[in-house]
Formats: C-alpha cells, sequence, structure tokens
C-alpha cells in the first residue's frame, strides 16, 4: 500500500470504511404477515392498495418529517415581545404537517367512515401501525381525538358538539380537530376518582366554568379536550368518589390578542421519550365548558379506544425495530461474515419477530372485535371478550415492546445508542407505553375488575374463545396446540382454585393472570393464522416458537405459593430491608 501510496488513515485521517445505514423501505410490503393477515380478512381489494401507497409515502416521506418533530421539539413561549401573557406552544412545521396528512389520510376517519364494515377499525390501525413509529408521536393526539369522537357518539351527538364530531372524524385538513383528554392531577392518575380536585361551576346559561390543576396533558396543542371535573351542586358542595366526576367538554380558544381563554400554561414537561409531542401542565382558570357528560362511564368508552391505539403503537414500535434489525443484518459485517449470516444473531432477531407476531395478532383481534361491536354484529362474548381483552393487550404490548425495543437497539450494536441514528428514541418512546392510559398493575386490576362485574361472564367468552379449533389436522401444530390446551386447563384449575380464597390472594395474583390470559390467547391465535390455507411455513414455526413460553404463569407460581397472603409482609419486608 505504501509503494502504491496509499496509506489509510494518512489523508481522509477518518479511515475509508463507512458502515451502510439500515434502509427503511415500505412498511406494508416488508409486513408478510400484515398482508397475509388482511388477505385472510379483509373482504375488499379497497385497502391494499392504499395501504400500499401510504406505506410509500411513509418511507418516503413521512419518516423524515417524524424525525423533525423529534429534532424540533415544541416550546412554551410565555410571553409576547410586550411582555403580555401569551403561553404559546410552539411546534414544528413537521408536527403541523402530521395534522394534515391524519386528515388527508383518514387516520380517525376511516373508524367512524365504516366503509368497510365490521373490518373497518382493522383497515384504520393497519394503517396506524405502519404510520406510528414515522410519525413524531402524532398518534398520541390521533388516539386521544378518536377516543373524543367516540365518547360524543356515544353520548349522543347534539348541540354544540355536533359540530366538534364532525370536526374530528373529517378528511378535510382545513376543518380537521384534535382533541385533548385531561384526567391527571398531582394527587392521581391512576386513582383519579380520589384526585380529581377540579370544579366546574355552574353559570346561569346552563354551561360551566372549570377551575382546577392537571398535570399531565398530551398534545396540548389541541382544539378541544374532555376533561374530568367535580360538578358544583347549587349550594357549591360536590359529591367526592367516583360518583362526583363527570366528564366535560371544553374548546381550546385564543381571545383577539391571542391569549388562552381560561387556561394558563405553568411549563412544558421534561420526558425522557415522547419529545416531539408537548405534554403541559394546566392552570384551568374559567375555562368555558358547554356540555356535561356522564361520570365514568364515559371515560370507559374513551380509554377503550386510546388503550387500543396504545397497543397497536407497541406493536408498531416491535416490527419496526424488527424491520430495521434484519435490514442492518444484511449490511453489517462481523467475525467475517454478514450479521445474517451469524446463526446466533438470527436466533435473537427470530426471537424478536415471534414476540411481534404474538403482539401484533392480539391487537388486530381487539380491533376485529371492536369493529363487530360498533357494526351491531357482536355477540354477548364478544363483548364480554373485548372488555377483558382491552386493558390485557394493553399491559402485554406495552411491556413487551419495551423489552423488544431494547433488544432490537442492541442488535445494532454502539449504533444502537447513537441519538442521531434515530434509534434511541424507540426506546424512549415505547417506555410511556407500559405508563399512560392506565400502569401495569392498574390494569392488572381493571383484568379483575372486568372479570368481577360480570359475574364471570368474561372469563367464559374468553375460555370459548382461546379454545383451540381447526388444528386437529394440522400435525406440525401439535406441540403448540398439546401447549395451549395444556395451559387453558392450568388457567381454569386456578381460576376454580383462586375464587376460594381471601380478596387479596387474587390482588396479588392480578399481575400473572393478566400475562396468562396475554400469552395463552396469543398462542392460539398463533395457531389459528398458521392453519389458514394461505399461511406460510414461518406461521407455523412461529406458533410453536411461542408455544415454548411458559404460557399460564399464574399456575406455575400459584403452585410454589407466590400469591398466599403470608407472602405480602414478606415482600414488603424485602424492599424495605436496610
Ligand atoms: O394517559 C393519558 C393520555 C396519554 C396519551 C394517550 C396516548 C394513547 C396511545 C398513543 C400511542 C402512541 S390519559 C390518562 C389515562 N388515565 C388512566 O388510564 C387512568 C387509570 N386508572 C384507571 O383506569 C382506573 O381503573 C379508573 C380511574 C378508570 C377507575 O378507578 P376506580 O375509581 O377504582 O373505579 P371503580 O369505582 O372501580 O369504577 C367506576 C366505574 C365502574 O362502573 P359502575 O359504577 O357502573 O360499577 C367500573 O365498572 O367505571 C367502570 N369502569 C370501566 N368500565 C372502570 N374502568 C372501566 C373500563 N376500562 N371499562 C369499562
Ligand atoms: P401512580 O398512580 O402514582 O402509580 C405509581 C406506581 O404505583 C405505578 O407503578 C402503579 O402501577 C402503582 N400502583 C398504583 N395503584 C396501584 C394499585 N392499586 N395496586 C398496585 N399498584 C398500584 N394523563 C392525562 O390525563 N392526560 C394526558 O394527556 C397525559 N399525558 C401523559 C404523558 C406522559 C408522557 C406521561 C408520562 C403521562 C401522561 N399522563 C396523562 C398521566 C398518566 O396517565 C399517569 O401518569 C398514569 O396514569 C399513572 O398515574 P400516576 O402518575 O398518578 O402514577
Amino acid at each position: 500500500w505504501e509503494a502504491a501510496g496509499y496509506l489509510p488513515f494518512s489523508r481522509a485521517k477518518i479511515g475509508s470504511f463507512f458502515q451502510e445505514r439500515p434502509v427503511l423501505k415500505n412498511p406494508f410490503l416488508e409486513d408478510a404477515l400484515l398482508r397475509g393477515y388482511l388477505r385472510r380478512h379483509l373482504p375488499q381489494e379497497a385497502p391494499f392498495s392504499d395501504l400500499c401507497a401510504f406505506g410509500e409515502r411513509v418511507a418516503n416521506e413521512v419518516d423524515d418529517w417524524g424525525r423533525e418533530c423529534e429534532v424540533t421539539p415544541p416550546r412554551l413561549v410565555h410571553f409576547d415581545p410586550w411582555g403580555r401573557r401569551v403561553d404559546h406552544i410552539v411546534t414544528s412545521p413537521a408536527w403541523k404537517r402530521m395534522k394534515d396528512l391524519s386528515a388527508q389520510e383518514g387516520l380517525v376517519a376511516i373508524g367512524y367512515e365504516r366503509s368497510f364494515g365490521e373490518w373497518s377499525r382493522v383497515y384504520q390501525m393497519s394503517k396506524l401501525y405502519i404510520f406510528s413509529p414515522s410519525s413524531g408521536l402524532y398518534t398520541c393526539p390521533l388516539a386521544m381525538t378518536d377516543g373524543a369522537a367516540k365518547v360524543i357518539q356515544s353520548i349522543g351527538v347534539s348541540w354544540p358538539v355536533d359540530e366538534a364530531y364532525g370536526r374530528l372524524t373529517t378528511r378535510q385538513p382545513e376543518r380537521f380537530w384534535t382533541s385533548g383528554q385531561w384526567m391527571t392531577e398531582r394527587q392521581g392518575g391512576s386513582d383519579v376518582a380520589s384526585g380529581t380536585e377540579t370544579v366546574a361551576v355552574p353559570q346561569t346559561d346552563g354551561s360551566y366554568k372549570l377551575h382546577g390543576f392537571k398535570w399531565f396533558t398530551s398534545a396540548t396543542d389541541a382544539d378541544m379536550t374532555l376533561t374530568l371535573a367535580r360538578a358544583q351542586d347549587r349550594t357549591g358542595a360536590t359529591t367526592p368518589g367516583s360518583r362526583g366526576l363527570s366528564l366535560f367538554y371544553g374548546e381550546v380558544s385564543r381571545d383577539e390578542d391571542g391569549r388562552l381563554k381560561g387556561i394558563e400554561v405553568q411549563r412544558l414537561k421534561d420526558k425522557l421519550g415522547t419529545r416531539q409531542m408537548p405534554t403541559a401542565e394546566l392552570l384551568l382558570d374559567g375555562l368555558p365548558l358547554s356540555e356535561e357528560g356522564k361520570g365514568v362511564a364515559s371515560i370507559a368508552n374513551m380509554l377503550t379506544i386510546t388503550r387500543i391505539h396504545n397497543s397497536t403503537s407497541a406493536a408498531a414500535a416491535m416490527r419496526r425495530v424488527v424491520q430495521l434489525a434484519r435490514d442492518y443484518a444484511t449490511r453489517r459485517t462481523a467475525f467475517g461474515k454478514l450479521l445474517k449470516d451469524h446463526p446466533l444473531h438470527m436466533q435473537t432477531l427470530a426471537r424478536m419477530e415471534v414476540e411481534t407476531r404474538g403482539a401484533f395478532l392480539l391487537v388486530m383481534d381487539v380491533c376485529r372485535l371492536l369493529g363487530r361491536e360498533e357494526n351491531g354484529m357482536a355477540t354477548q362474548l364478544d363483548a364480554h371478550l373485548l372488555r377483558l381483552l382491552t386493558p390485557v393487550a394493553k399491559l402485554y404490548t406495552g411491556k413487551q415492546a419495551v423489552a423488544v425495543v431494547s433488544e432490537g437497539l442492541e442488535s445494532f450494536g454502539g449504533q444502537g445508542y447513537i441519538e442521531d441514528t434515530g434509534l434511541p428514541g424507540l426506546l424512549r418512546d415505547a417506555q410511556v407505553l407500559s405508563i399512560w392510559e392506565g400502569t401495569t398493575n392498574v390494569l392488572s386490576l381493571d383484568v379483575l375488575r372486568s372479570v368481577a362485574r360480570s359475574s364471570g361472564m368474561v372469563l367464559h367468552a374468553y375460555f370459548t374463545h382461546a379454545k383451540v379449533r381447526g388444528a386437529s389436522n394440522v400435525s406440525s401444530l401439535a406441540p403448540a396446540v398439546k401447549a395451549v390446551d395444556g395451559a387453558l386447563s392450568e388457567l381454569e384449575d386456578f381460576v376454580q382454585i383462586a375464587a376460594t380464597r381471601a380478596p387479596g390472594y387474587l390482588e396479588l395474583a392480578a399481575r400473572d393472570l393478566a400475562y396468562s390470559l396475554a400469552r395463552i390467547y396469543m398462542g392460539a391465535l398463533l395457531i389459528d393464522h398458521a392453519c389458514w390455507k394461505g399461511a406460510s411455513s414461518s406461521d407455523t414455526y412461529a406458533a410453536l416458537r411461542w408455544c415454548e413460553h411458559d404460557l399460564c404463569p399464574v399456575a406455575t407460581k400459584q403452585a410454589r405459593g407466590c400469591y398466599d397472603l403470608s407472602t405480602a409482609p414478606l415482600d414488603a419486608a424485602l424492599v424495605y430491608d436496610r
């Protein structure tokens, strides 16, 4: 080399080798399971061309906007140059483009147009699934917008919220509104019933004014909000607990000087992730409200929708990191061969793929059930199952996303830790998925609540649906079928034994029970999909691999006495051991 006058590093200083970056390709065309699932279920062809075109747009255009949202986070301008308080939340041009795109692409509208009947929600969520990791977290305001539209629809659309409903569900960018969802106060985000101090003061014209402090309000640049407060009666008294809570509709508006009406933005939160999106603390001082909802029952509708969005985003984050990691494995060489030729690396990616498939099928099944309910096709069993699986899917996929995305970052080696690759943001954004919209424990308790309030009917629905059908002819799936059947029997035994124990027993078992419900159901879905006539050998392999999990951890741990009430003081003593 010296003779040829070429010395590595002598001139360039940085050497001549540059690692090729992972390339994002059309996320629809890259996703065999998504396309297979839709081919299997959707009666019409139309969504395929739309999803394919949208996937192309996501890869070639939208992903860059998402990055722009990340590097140009929102900022709060408290005062104008002349000292007047304006509380202006300045967002990036890319964030605004996301709003227009969301309207044009019908990312909320599809769920309400219902052009594809019972499959409309599956279609809508498929679109959000390919959009989410490139969306700069715009999927957050879209989730809350969808939740608000659902609430308004379920309460009954009357003036003035009919106008809002039209705006939330339009495809016209100039009319499109997003909604906030202001529930959390300083005293409690999980325990909303005790934590809500905000009061709604009735006005003589029948409207209300809101006074309180909201501790977390995401996508605070929204055009309207649904929020919780305690309505004062004529004497100024309020009712404590969840019975005293009402859901209110309010528009976020500014006066002619640009000042927010009835709202002060205290500050924007300094967050681990979701930095693309403003999350503010709001002092509500006379926010005008025009409509009172029907309390906690209305919130439940909103939570169902936003929790399904959360699950979709969790599955999407897993899918995206797998797509990038497998591409990278074709470009990166270590120890003399490409990463894709190292069996141990492929095993690692295959395990991530199996997790992603389980999550995807669970999420899509919940969307299928929602679609059936909204189109008047749901049986009683479907309705019970939707109630049960919504928190199960949210809590399980939220945790899975953190684990899979973390593993995914490692598959890029050191580059996975470098901010301007865009990869660390995936992990930072995944971490919130198990916190907001109900933490893992709070949702595990919601699973128990759904069982208790239905006198066990939701479990009956679960056992009926989770039974593996149609797999008896596919001998290659026999080990997986055996594992799911066995786990279902163990779960039935657990339920019977737990019913005879003191109430605290089930509370200690709640998280493991929710995990068991998730894993068994995902196993059944993977097997079911692998039995479809269009299924591939990879579908079979994924089902077999999934069913190697401990499908029923609640039974395993019950056998070890993990939920005996004597363990609670021991846990506490261990935690506080000094
Ligand atoms: O975090 C938030 C927004 C973040 C941005 C959204 C992004 C979404 C995805 C984006 C992806 C990128 S907003 C804040 C979210 N906050 C929560 O999720 C609160 C968590 N806490 C809970 O979920 C609690 O379980 C509560 C507040 C819902 C209820 O707690 P309580 O006070 O202990 O409730 P009770 O007394 O047991 O229940 C009150 C009533 C009961 O009905 P009745 O009165 O008829 O007996 C319950 O059966 O509410 C009913 N209920 C439900 N019904 C409670 N939860 C549900 C439910 N999930 N479905 C149906
Ligand atoms: P806590 O309830 O104090 O929970 C602390 C811990 O205790 C958790 O591990 C929890 O699982 C556990 N725990 C609580 N109760 C129980 C129990 N009974 N049994 C066992 N364990 C329990 N809220 C909004 O209303 N609107 C928003 O737009 C919004 N945006 C957000 C954006 C971000 C980025 C974040 C991080 C939060 C946002 N939130 C929003 C708030 C969010 O919904 C709450 O933080 C969340 O619901 C948890 O409530 P908490 O913070 O009060 O936690």
